[in-house]
């Protein structure tokens, strides 16, 4: 009994040991001037190719599908997967880089659509621009329609309607729903259904 306790707590000391999974970043192209480097809470508009790390098997690309057409994706707010939260920090517009990401960072055990269940997945992404994101002080006075100092679901909405529609990509309700949700999840620490000022410009370090 005793033997098997002692297994049991080495198992879980051993497991608190492991590292945390990480994604591996390879930086492709550099350009030579850059002015600003991205950071959470920053809306990034990128192109990318996604890949099976086990077979080499693309199932997706903003080049040919979706029109060819790059994609905003707001930093920071596991809005798609942690991989790229972890992978796309301080970069600057025009640089490429390659991601390794391991499947706990990624789709994990469920997989998604043409993603096996445990795939590990290698993107190529290439950052076009960077615009201030819902976390940035200009931003918070922009999106506070009704200068009370908080900010509701539907003037954060707002917000990300007309900021998409400003850079031409088209406008799907559900998913600014969605999003919204996402960074009301992580902003909104008191629950009480408004982003204060200071939740708001509160920087989280952890991810
Ligand atoms: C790679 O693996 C995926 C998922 O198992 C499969 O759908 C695809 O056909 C494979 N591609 C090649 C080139 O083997
Ligand atoms: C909007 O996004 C949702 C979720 O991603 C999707 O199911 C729906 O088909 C999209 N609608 C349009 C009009 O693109
Ligand atoms: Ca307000
Ligand atoms: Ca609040």
């Amino acid at each position: 009994m005793k033997l098997i306790l002692l297994a049991v707590l080495l198992a879980l000391a051993w497991g608190a040991l492991i590292p945390e999974p990480e994604v591996q970043i390879e930086v492709m192209e550099k350009p030579f001037i850059c002015k600003r480097r991205t950071k959470y809470g920053d809306m990034l508009l990128i192109h990318f190719e996604g890949f099976l790390e086990k077979n080499g098997s693309q199932f997706h690309s903003t080049y040919k599908d979706n029109n060819g057409q790059p994609v905003w994706f707001t930093l920071g707010i596991k809005e798609v997967i942690k991989g790229w939260d972890k992978g796309l920090k301080d970069m600057c517009v025009g640089e490429k880089r390659k991601l390794a990401i391991p499947a706990a960072l990624a789709y994990g055990k469920e997989g998604k659509g043409k993603i096996p269940p445990e795939s590990n997945l290698i993107f190529h992404i290439d950052l076009i621009e960077i615009r201030n994101g819902p976390r940035s002080h200009e931003s918070f006075q922009e999106m506070d329609l009704n200068d009370d100092w908080k900010l509701s679901k539907e003037e954060v909405k707002e917000y990300l309607r007309l900021e998409f529609q400003k850079h031409g990509n088209q406008v799907n309700d559900s998913q600014h729903d969605i999003l919204v949700e996402s960074i009301f999840e992580k902003e909104d620490e008191d629950s009480d259904g408004y982003i204060s000022a200071r939740e708001f410009t509160y920087i989280h370090d952890e991810l």
